[in-house]
């Protein structure tokens, strides 16, 4: 990023397909970069390769069933490069750096001096990290949990990236501390998808896998920016409508997925620039006005019923469903006007993605956070899952829901039990198994962590992975909320804002990246990982590390719970020695789990079972559960705009590669709104104009950011769109969903007015 700092911003609709030799312009750009063309290439043919290579620690979209087929993505490319950089950041760079004076540095800076080398102690004297060996680091942690009043004042937070054996003993450490104090990423992603699968069907989990993806008639996919954040899933599009199968996308935007794409390693294609189309229709809800548009969906198929009868599957409604007469009433009674002014959408529009879903055999739907970063995302899931239901599209090959979930092992992580809420059942399994009494109340969240450190009630926050000073929602309050901490511990591969924003104590704890070999005493390890279909796999990094001194995840944890807890009896050194040892326990412990260590080996792993799927639904009723909610209110009101935030094409959460977003024409700038031409005629703006976006939080209070530019976007009137993490700063803490506690961060009331203009005289309609 710095080298194109001085560039000016650039807006050309981008009108070539997906992937293909964009792509791979972007990757032989960036791999030059990070000085990476000898190792890169080779490690990336490691990837996603049956049990011998490394999982692609960028999302979590499934591996080819196959096996055999390279299935790689620019991105997921450009993620394993940017772990392997051969750029160091050690001792003598922070003793030459005071933290105030990073504190100034861009995050991009911050990110790109490369692989952090040595744990690191924060010296308060000279403003500075110093280095710190590993056992007084784990000394000092083990000290302040100690000192505690009580174990909920501290709170460990997870990244996705975790493996499942670090994952299964940082809970582990955590509940036999005494705490569920748990918060992770998935608290901002897709804690919706999970309460409404459990709610309407059982299982927190989607129920289809590739199989189903390469079999539906009809795909509908919401709410995700696929072509940048799950790739993989483009091949999955092409080859859907290659086989005559429908593909409704249903977005604000229309995403670059939703147009052509030219499968990455379908290298006849890319040399003919063939292109295969990804879409047959799209829709385009207002922010937040998808629940009305599957309501809509529903009400039509309910009424096409009355005379044809094939469009409802009675037989399986009345076999396995509750609540069905409930919900076809509230259809009924759902005017067709609340259903337009609510999604935003004509009713032709909604009646033809009806006839669609009920013109085909089976039917998958697929979302992401443009569903979940909702007040009403459990009930926008729970709707979707009504409407599959009408058609038995579960249990079936071809159908079912699909959450594409975000981080590579975001899944795998709950299933090991990173759960502020456990299970009574999950518990006593794990008392069972580990010989601990787990604390049952149940413990904080990511925001309900932020807000309690800033109470001061928590005191010690450890970070596995992650940047969540930029991560979580209202940056300058989670900020204060960090350095009101006693101490904060950061587990980490890079430096990043959340070394520089900490406790009155503070370290960085360097580790092993996923590509890394890991040798513990009882020779190489491997550890295993979940995909967004329940897929659980092994994943064995084959590079030297960037440092002799870097511990591995699970040596880390273990570390800290051998001087926190100095009378467990659970044998943490002997769990590092040797993980099958952890997976002997977790296959005790974890529900489906058992026999883990032979079923991981196999060549493609195992999958989790989902009762779901098999038509057992571990509900109340002990069937799939109709809902009847009323449809919330999104219209924005006059003269403000309702605004998401999301991820460029060049950005992995909070790290961004470079300041394009290639797909919606983007050149050199982050700093921007995406308006409709509408809202931007109305306030006096062209391209590129300054304005001041100011949020507006449900308690009133106001936040905002200055000398942002205006982009004319094709956006429903009264939307707008822009990029976290930057934009963070407008989501403010008290503005969580009722129903997930999920922060709001694709719903933020805004008023957008000309840098320097006064509020009354530009505030537009
Ligand atoms: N390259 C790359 N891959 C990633 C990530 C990354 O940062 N970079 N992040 C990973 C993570 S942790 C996650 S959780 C996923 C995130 O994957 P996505 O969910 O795709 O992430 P966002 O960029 O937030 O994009 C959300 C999409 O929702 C749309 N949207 C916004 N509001 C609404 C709405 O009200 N309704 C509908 N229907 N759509 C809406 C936006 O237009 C956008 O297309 O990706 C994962 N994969
Ligand atoms: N406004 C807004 N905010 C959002 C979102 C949004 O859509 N809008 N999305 C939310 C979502 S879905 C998520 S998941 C969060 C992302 O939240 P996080 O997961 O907290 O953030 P990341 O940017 O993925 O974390 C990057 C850091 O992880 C560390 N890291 C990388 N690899 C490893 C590893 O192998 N081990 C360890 N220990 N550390 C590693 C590096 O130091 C790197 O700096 O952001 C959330 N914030
Ligand atoms: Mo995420």
């Amino acid at each position: 990023m710095t080298e194109r700092d001085d560039a000016a911003p650039e807006f050309r609709p981008y009108h070539h397909p997906a992937a293909g030799w964009g792509a791979a312009k972007s990757v032989s750009r960036f791999l030059l970069r990070e000085r990476e063309f000898v190792d890169g290439p080779r490690a990336v043919q490691r990837m996603n390769h049956e049990d011998k290579g490394f999982d692609c620690p960028g999302c979590a979209w499934p591996d080819d069933l196959k096996g055999l087929r390279l299935d790689i993505c620019e991105n997921g490319i450009k993620h394993v490069t940017w772990e392997m950089t051969h750029k160091r950041v050690g001792p003598g760079f922070f003793a030459a750096h005071t933290v105030s004076e990073l504190a100034e540095w861009s995050d991009a800076e911050l990110e790109d001096q490369g692989r952090l080398t040595h744990p690191m102690r924060y010296d308060a004297a000279t403003d500075t990290y110093v280095p710190v060996p590993w056992c007084e680091a784990f000394a000092l942690v083990g000290e302040r949990l100690r000192g505690l009043d009580h174990p909920g004042q501290a709170a460990f937070y997870t990244s996705g990236r975790l493996g499942n054996e670090a994952t299964f003993l940082y809970q582990l450490m955590a509940r036999e501390l005494g705490t569920n104090n748990l918060p992770d990423c998935s608290n901002m992603c897709h804690e919706a998808s999970g309460r409404a699968l459990t709610a309407s069907l059982g299982t927190g989990k989607g129920t289809a896998d590739l199989k189903d993806w390469e079999t539906a008639d009809a795909l509908f996919v919401l709410g995700v920016n696929a072509a940048s954040n799950a790739p993989r899933m483009l091949t999955a599009l092409a080859e859907a409508h290659r086989r005559g199968a429908s593909i409704v996308h249903i977005n604000p935007l229309v995403e670059a997925a939703a147009t052509r794409t030219i499968i990455p390693h379908d290298f006849v294609n890319m040399a003919l620039f063939r292109s295969t189309p990804t879409s047959t229709l799209n829709v385009q809800p207002r922010i937040g006005g998808d629940m009305a548009l599957v309501r809509g969906m529903a009400k039509a198929v309910l009424a096409r019923s009355e005379d044809d009868p094939k469009a409802l599957d009675r037989e399986f409604v009345e076999r396995y469903t509750t609540g069905f007469e409930e919900y076809r009433e509230l259809c009924a009674a759902t005017p067709w006007e609340e259903i337009e002014r609510q999604s935003g959408v004509s009713r032709a529009t909604v009646e033809r993605a009806a006839r669609v879903y009920r013109e085909a055999d089976r039917s998958l739907f697929s979302w992401c956070l443009g569903i979940t970063q909702h007040e009403h995302g459990v009930d926008t899931v729970r709707e979707i899952v009504n409407l599959l239901l009408l058609r038995g599209n579960l249990g079936r090959e071809g159908a079912g829901p699909s959450p594409v979930r975000g981080h590579s092992n975001v899944q795998g992580n709950r299933t090991c039990g990173i759960d502020h809420r456990p299970s009574d059942a999950f518990l006593d399994r794990l008392a069972e198994a580990c010989g601990i009494e787990p604390p049952r109340e149940h413990g904080l969240d990511t925001v309900g962590t932020i807000r309690a450190m800033h109470g001061g009630e928590v005191k010690v926050f450890v970070g596995m992975g992650g940047n969540f000073a930029l991560a979580a929602p209202d940056t300058p309050y989670t900020a204060e909320a960090l350095r009101n901490c006693e101490l904060t511990v950061q587990v980490s591969t890079k430096l990043n804002r959340s070394h520089l924003v900490h406790g009155r104590d503070a370290l960085i704890l360097p580790c092993l990246g996923r590509t890394e070999k890991d040798v513990q005493r009882g020779g190489e390890q491997a550890t295993s990982v979940e995909d967004s279909m329940s897929m659980v796999h092994l994943s064995r990094g084959m590079k030297r590390p960037a440092s002799h001194l870097l511990l591995s995840e699970p040596a880390i944890v273990a570390g800290m719970a051998r001087a926190a807890l100095p009378d467990s009896a659970t044998p943490w050194e002997s769990y590092v020695e040797d993980y099958d040892r952890i997976r002997d326990t977790m296959a005790r412990a974890l529900e489906g789990f058992e026999d883990f260590n032979r079923r991981v080996r196999l060549p493609l792993g195992f999958r989790l079972r989902q009762p779901a799927r098999e038509l057992v639904f571990l509900t109340p009723s002990g069937r799939a559960e109709f809902s009847t909610a009323e449809l919330p209110d999104v219209v924005p009101e006059s003269g403000t705009l309702k605004l998401g935030t999301m991820r460029s094409h060049d950005q992995w959460n909070t790290t961004i590669y470079s300041d394009d977003d290639r797909y919606r024409g983007i050149s050199n700038l982050r700093t921007l709104i995406f308006m409709n031409e509408d809202d931007m005629r109305e306030r006096g703006l062209a391209l590129f104009d300054e304005v001041d976006v100011t949020s507006i939080a449900r308690d009133g209070s106001t936040r905002s950011l200055a000398g942002y530019k205006a982009v004319p976007y094709d956006i429903p009137k009264g939307c707008a769109a822009g990029y976290m993490p930057e934009m963070n700063v407008l989501c403010a803490i008290g503005d969580h969903s009722t129903q997930s506690d999920q922060p709001l961060m694709k719903n933020v009331t805004v008023t957008v007015r000309p840098s320097g203009s006064t509020d009354s005289a530009t505030a537009g309609d």
